[in-house]
């Protein structure tokens, strides 16, 4: 028989699976070999250390002004337990996400040069440039190969490179997923985690490459506005921001 506290705590473990059941986030990440655990979310910061900013559940966010665009809600920097990777210029970037559920949509991802350590900085405030995007593969809106299909079929991973040409520095690294399966609304789902990069380049992208967010993102964006079955036979897609920065 069951006591009503077990009972209650049954409810809550089924609540918090279901929580966490849908929607997602990057849970840890490959630096040139390395694995790096991400933040856990669900869980209170306390005690956590992680290269990641603090996320605090799988839900997106759903509006492009929305202030915690940046590193997800509520992008803190975990203080003492806040670690940063020290990585080589040119490293391969894996990001591992949980068992990522939507197969429309694009993946981008940004970094930002901190000025000074990430571990202080208000990432509302950085200037973000593009350094690895993937929109529609092949196909069209309905049955093509979108990056979102692909980084399911790679075991909810995304592989990226930092230009080897980027000055050393402190970096925050951005991974982001649009999901656009809704006809409703858009949901961005982004998580940040810190870098301190190590070589011998010096190339910092222009101005023209750089962005804010929010503000990188209209909800008027084509590639963010759009409704895939509105027009299923489709094969243009806009991926929304600035152009990718090749170094
Ligand atoms: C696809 O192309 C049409 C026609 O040029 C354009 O109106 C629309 O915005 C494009 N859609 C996306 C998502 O880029
Ligand atoms: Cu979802």
């Amino acid at each position: 028989m069951f006591s009503a506290q077990s009972l209650v705590a049954l409810a809550l473990a089924a609540f918090q699976a279901s929580q966490v059941a849908a929607h997602g986030g990057v849970i840890s990440y490959s630096i040139d070999g390395q694995t790096y655990e991400g933040f856990k979310a669900y869980n209170t910061p306390v005690g956590q250390t992680s290269i990641q900013r603090e996320w605090d559940s799988y839900n997106p966010l759903t509006n492009p002004t929305d202030p915690a665009l940046p590193c997800n809600a509520n992008g803190a920097s975990l203080g003492s337990g806040q670690q940063s990777a020290t990585v080589p210029a040119g490293a391969t970037v894996i990001a591992q996400w949980n068992d990522w559920p939507h197969a429309i949509g694009p993946v981008m991802v940004y970094m930002a040069n901190c000025n000074g350590p990430c571990t202080s900085a208000d990432t509302s405030s950085l200037e973000w440039f593009k350094i690895d995007e993937a929109g529609l593969l092949s196909g069209d809106y309905a049955t093509g190969e979108w990056a979102q299909g692909k980084l399911i079929d790679d075991g909810s991973t995304w592989t990226s490179t930092i230009p080897s040409s980027l000055a050393p520095g402190e970096y925050m690294l951005r991974h982001e997923l649009l999901a656009i399966h809704t006809s409703d609304q858009p949901q961005f789902y982004p998580e940040c985690a810190q870098l301190i990069l190590t070589g011998s380049g010096s190339a910092q992208p222009s101005g023209s490459y750089l962005v804010k967010f929010p503000g990188a993102y209209q909800a008027s964006d084509p590639g963010v506005t759009i409704d895939v079955y509105a027009t299923p036979d489709a094969t243009n897609y806009t991926i929304p921001g600035p152009a990718v920065w090749q170094g």
